[in-house]
């Protein structure tokens, strides 16, 4: 069998943290570090193994469930937003709540709040089972119908298809959002978009630099965990783009195997995954002859969320 020889790394830009992943990592830090050990936090604050064992070993308490949340603890909700009715169970059991819901999903649910108010359903293009789709269908109790795909589009059945409007998760593939979108728009023409698409800028923005990416290189890793969207997104879209694309959680996964015959090797990290496992693959590349890394030109990201109150510094 032919011998991996790495040769070239080429560097995705933009790739790994968003500006709402820095501030809900950050929101766990200082809680920490203002009331102590433990905090609860609901569901993974991002989806990235890394990032959740590091919390864990600050003092963090991952959960599901709030009744396992104990009378009077400190609760921070996840990136990915959280329903109506978690958010009324964590303030019926007196938990003290920051919420890192990143603010380009609030904004989402302040939209679906405000056209719910004006007589609108809606039809939300997302992946069934996603915390951000259950905090965005949680919104309301009714009249929001979920489709995954341009045959649910074909299926779903609403009750005003005259006042209809659409929203997204933030994370799809910019590609199938569009075409998925597309066919809403053919079976409901009176359906109202968002103002502005609701796929956010970074998940745009680590597509785009797949795109540019993946023609230049003979493999295309993505740093991600399994259950990241965006993280998947990426891989799947060097693959449609023709490129054999592979996600690793950690250096670890990596296979040699992978780089046989492969010399060119292209590197991103979904909008989770910390620049140190991105160093760490870089390291284990260069074990497998990788002698040059080379950052692709991309545009430059100036996006920042401010801390909850209660969190920033005096
Ligand atoms: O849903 C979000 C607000 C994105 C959070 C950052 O990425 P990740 O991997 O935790 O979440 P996705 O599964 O949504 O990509
Ligand atoms: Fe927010 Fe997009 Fe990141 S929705 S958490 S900026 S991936």
């Amino acid at each position: 069998m032919a011998q991996p020889q790495v040769e070239e790394i080429l560097l995705a830009e933009p790739r790994g943290f968003c500006a709402g992943v820095d501030r809900a990592i950050e929101i766990v830090e200082r809680a920490l570090a203002k009331f102590g050990a433990p905090i609860y936090v609901r569901h993974e604050i991002v989806h990235n193994t890394y990032v959740v064992n590091d919390l864990k070993a600050k003092g963090a308490i991952f959960i599901e469930d709030l009744a396992d949340v104990p009378p009077g603890a400190t609760l921070v909700f996840s990136a990915h937003g959280v329903s109506k009715a978690v958010r009324v169970e964590a303030a019926q059991r007196g938990f003290s709540v920051f919420d890192a819901t990143c603010p380009l999903v609030t904004k989402v649910h302040v939209e679906v709040a405000k056209l719910h108010k004006e007589g609108y359903e809606f039809i939300m293009i997302g992946h069934k089972g996603h915390p951000e789709v259950e905090g965005t269908m949680g919104q309301l109790t009714e009249g929001i119908y979920l489709v995954e795909d341009v045959a649910d589009v074909e299926r779903v059945q609403v009750q005003r298809p005259d006042k209809l409007a659409v929203v997204t998760q933030t994370t799809l593939s910019v590609d199938d959002a569009a075409e998925i979108l597309a066919a809403v728009k053919r079976r409901f023409p009176q359906v109202r978009e968002p103002k502005k698409q609701d796929i956010c800028y970074a998940t745009q923005n680590r597509q785009d630099a797949v795109k540019v990416l993946a023609p230049q290189v003979d493999v295309v890793i993505v740093v991600g965990s399994p259950t990241s969207s965006n993280s998947n997104r990426l891989r799947e879209l060097a693959e449609r783009l023709g490129t054999p694309g592979y996600m690793v959680d950690s250096p670890e996964d990596l296979r040699p195997e992978w780089f046989s015959n492969r010399a060119r090797v292209g590197l991103t990290a979904g909008a989770s995954a910390p620049d140190i496992l991105v160093q760490q693959v870089i390291g284990r590349l260069k074990s497998l002859g990788a002698l040059s890394v080379r950052k692709m030109s991309g545009v430059e990201e100036t996006v920042h969320f401010p801390l909850p109150k209660g969190l920033r510094l005096e």
